[in-house]
């Protein structure tokens, strides 16, 4: 009897010594997660101990910029500054060495118990092993400590570039400066500084004053989004610009960091500011106002006027001295030609320069500068539309329409970046979820950020060594404060460090994650607005074998799970839990929440179905969906969900050009009353509403009625037409959509195809 009752409380006093030695050992032994992950790392289980008594030996010709950063964010978490001494106490030795780190900004960190050992290829090399570190200080209770390793990396790519856009927002030097310290942490070497546009010019150029009077002020902005109508404005006048004294302050901070800043200095198109101070530079001589709203603007630089050159020509001798940078980026993009194809001036270059069209008038611009440039010793770089009409001789392209520009420009043998739109403009909404901020374009979450290849199969070998990197985009029209910026930019900034920096083969979504979540505290620390949302749930909707609607739920917080409720209560503990795809067989609200233990992360997930007769019906289209519109079945168009408002949410079918006839079979005839399908009208996306729609029935699939057609749709956004018919007998419904075609002039990308975006053809 005593024995037992010993060998028990020993077996709880064990037990219990056990757990606190494992919360304590937990407490201490931090995952070890860098992001951009690197090359190679090898654990040795030795630990190194931060104390007032570590110094940091630097080997000569280290540059003590690189110190920066680390002694800042050291200070910052231990309270102590470390010295900068020769040493063989415990200490960080720094040294470089090309011969034996042979990959440039590579470097090699090994961590052991008396010492941290950086040896860099360069001085980038040095930094970037910092900057490793700095990710691997681990503070508890009150001290510092880092987990024993040995690093070698080095990056994929030799250009790793992020953009802000300045002129839509402004953001103060200090914010730009902080922006530039995250993105030295997570090794991106290049910041792309988009200075000018229609909506404000950025930059002092002393020559021309009025730049700074008008052109960087605008008398009030949108409030919204650009798509709703009509637009609402704040009444507010909005403005600033840096002056050189804060380029060259900025440029020099930026240096330290071993980051590039490549200016942009926007033309011909998206000039409307410049243009609102010196009205002659345009084609009919205005007057112009700066911008007060978000698009596409006719009013561009006028290519036949020599005045035009000369303005480009002094602005830009006042930006190279600023800006060391190699290249300089000189806009190109979306340059409607409208006003060129009516400008006396314009016409007559195009005679006089043998040019065939408004295109090569641009193709024209872009040369003229880029010869000026070149003089200076300076290269362009371009967006993708400075292919149109020939591409200037030793032009770089930034390929942001899709990676078609990027690989058109290598197969050339012209250096390009990678900016797709579709996967790294992080202006873009991250989430699918309603309450998400205010965002551009479509939807591009982590996951697809993440996964982005910058180097495609129709490239060859020799081809792809002319992709030089990759580059994410912030444009900030609805980037209003820098809080706002960080929400919209982290975690998705992080992903693209990683295509930048690790080799496809290290590359690992579930692990990237998991680093993700190691480096919140010190996001957190750093003071970032992180959008920490990016375990909530995703969805997909499915067709089961009988072709009932499925709705698969799923999240990637580890150990989680889900709780969902269909009849519009909020889920909790208590809610069904979900285990596998389940059958949606009546109309309502799907509701659902991710539970980690008891604690529930972020938001509630919401979807509405709505059934009807036509549900998993078979669905024969005359012409294919296309590009991002394309689902790649029609099961969507028949599967109960309604399109969001947001456009590449994988409902909307979308027909470029292209007219919808599509034919639902409902198995056999029956009584219909009402007939339906939503319609996007978005002008601003190109996505224009068929010039008519009518819906036919028949019972033979042959012989087909006319019901209903209608030939205006009023509400920008979803025009959810629902036509209420005399019950009638019908198996086969018939659905015509025409497409307005070509986009009328004086419309938004006029001349482009027109799309017509469909979803969901409902039949009650
Ligand atoms: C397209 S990307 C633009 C910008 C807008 C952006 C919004 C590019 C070269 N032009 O002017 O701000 O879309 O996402």
């Amino acid at each position: 009897m005593i024995n037992t009752c010993t060998v028990v409380l020993k077996y709880i006093r064990y037990t219990l010594c056990f757990c606190l030695l494992m919360n304590v050992v937990h407490a201490q032994v931090k995952e070890q997660g860098i992001i951009p992950q690197p090359y190679s790392i090898q654990k040795n289980g030795e630990v190194f101990r931060f104390s007032p008594a570590v110094a940091i030996n630097i080997r000569d010709g280290i540059s003590t910029d690189n110190l920066i950063f680390f002694n800042q964010y050291f200070h910052q978490l231990a309270g102590y500054n470390l010295s900068v001494k020769k040493t063989i106490a415990p200490s960080i030795q720094l040294s470089i060495n090309s011969n034996k780190i042979t990959e440039p900004e590579g470097y090699q960190l090994s961590i052991a118990s008396k010492q941290i050992n950086i040896i860099g290829h360069d001085q980038a090399g040095v930094f970037y092993g910092l900057q490793s570190l700095v990710q691997l200080l681990h503070k508890s209770n009150g001290k510092i400590t880092v987990q024993g390793c040995t690093i070698e990396d080095h990056p994929r790519f030799a250009y790793r570039g992020m953009h802000l856009d300045v002129s839509r927002h402004f953001f103060k030097v200090n914010a730009i400066k902080k922006w530039i310290d995250l993105l030295a942490l997570y090794k991106i070497n290049t910041f792309h500084w988009h200075l000018t546009d229609d909506q404000g010019w950025r930059i002092e150029i002393k020559k021309y004053p009025l730049l700074q009077s008008i052109s960087a002020y605008r008398d009030e902005t949108i409030i919204g989004h650009k798509k709703d109508s009509p637009h609402r404005f704040d009444g507010k006048r909005y403005g600033g610009y840096y002056t050189q004294e804060e380029v060259k302050a900025v440029v020099k901070y930026a240096m330290e960091r071993h980051i590039s800043i490549i200016p942009e200095i926007e033309m011909p198109g998206h000039a409307l500011a410049a243009l609102a101070a010196y009205p002659e530079l345009g084609c009919t001589g205005g007057p112009y106002k700066t911008a007060t709203y978000w698009g596409i603007f006719d009013d561009v630089y006028c290519a036949g006027n020599e005045q035009t050159f000369t303005f480009l020509k002094n602005v830009l001798d006042e930006v190279l001295p600023l800006f060391p940078s190699k290249y300089i980026h000189i806009g190109g993009d979306e340059c409607p030609k409208t006003k060129w194809k009516t400008c006396p001036k314009c016409q007559r270059r195009i005679k006089d320069e043998h040019l065939k069209d408004e295109h090569e008038l641009q193709s024209y611009f872009i040369g003229r500068m880029e010869k000026y440039l070149n003089s200076k010793g300076r290269q362009i770089i371009g967006w993708d539309e400075i292919l149109e009409g020939g591409l200037a001789p030793g032009a770089t392209v930034m390929s942001w329409t899709g990676e078609e520009g990027g690989i058109a420009a290598a197969k050339l043998h012209h250096n390009a970046i990678m900016t797709p739109e579709k996967y790294v403009y992080l202006d873009y909404y991250q989430s699918l979820y309603p309450s998400e901020p205010l965002a551009g374009g479509g939807y591009t979450p982590l996951s697809k950020v993440y996964n982005y290849e910058p180097i495609t199969k129709e490239l060859s070998g020799d081809e792809a060594k002319y992709i030089k990197g990759v580059q994410a985009n912030a444009w900030s029209e609805y980037l209003a404060s820098m809080a706002q910026a960080e929400h919209q930019i982290f975690p998705r900034i992080l992903a693209l460090a990683e295509i930048g920096w690790t080799d496809k083969e290290n590359k690992s979504y579930p692990n990237f994650l998991k680093r993700l979540r190691y480096e919140q505290p010190l996001l957190k620390q750093l003071n970032i607005n992180l959008a920490d949302t990016f375990d909530e749930i995703t969805d997909s909707v499915m067709e089961s074998a009988d072709r009932q609607i499925q709705l698969a739920l799923s999240s990637t917080l580890p150990g989680s799970q889900i709780y969902y409720t269909t009849d519009g209560t909020t889920p909790g503990l208590k809610s069904k839990k979900y285990d596998k795809p389940f059958l949606i067989s009546t109309s309502g609200k799907i509701k659902a929440a991710v539970f980690s233990g008891t604690k529930q992360y972020g938001r509630v997930y919401e979807k509405d179905f709505h059934l009807h007769k036509a549900i998993g019906k078979t669905v024969t289209l005359t012409n294919q969906p296309q590009g991002g519109y394309n689902p790649g079945n029609t099961f969507g168009m028949v599967n109960g969900v309604f399109g969001s408002k947001l456009y590449n949410d994988g409902q909307w079918y979308g027909f470029n050009g292209d007219d919808l006839e599509a034919v639902v079979d409902l198995g056999k005839a029956q009584p219909v009353s009402q007939l339906g399908i939503n319609i996007l009208k978005y002008h601003w996306q190109k996505m224009w509403e068929p010039t008519l729609l009518t819906f036919e029935i028949s019972t033979d699939g042959k012989n087909y009625t006319e019901v209903y057609r209608q030939t205006t749709f009023n509400d920008n956004g979803i025009n959810a037409v629902r036509a209420n018919i005399k019950t009638t007998q019908a198996r086969y419904i018939r659905v015509k959509g025409t497409n307005k075609g070509i986009i009328p002039p004086g419309e938004y990308i006029a001349g482009a195809k027109a799309w017509l975006m469909v979803d969901e053809i409902v039949v009650k």
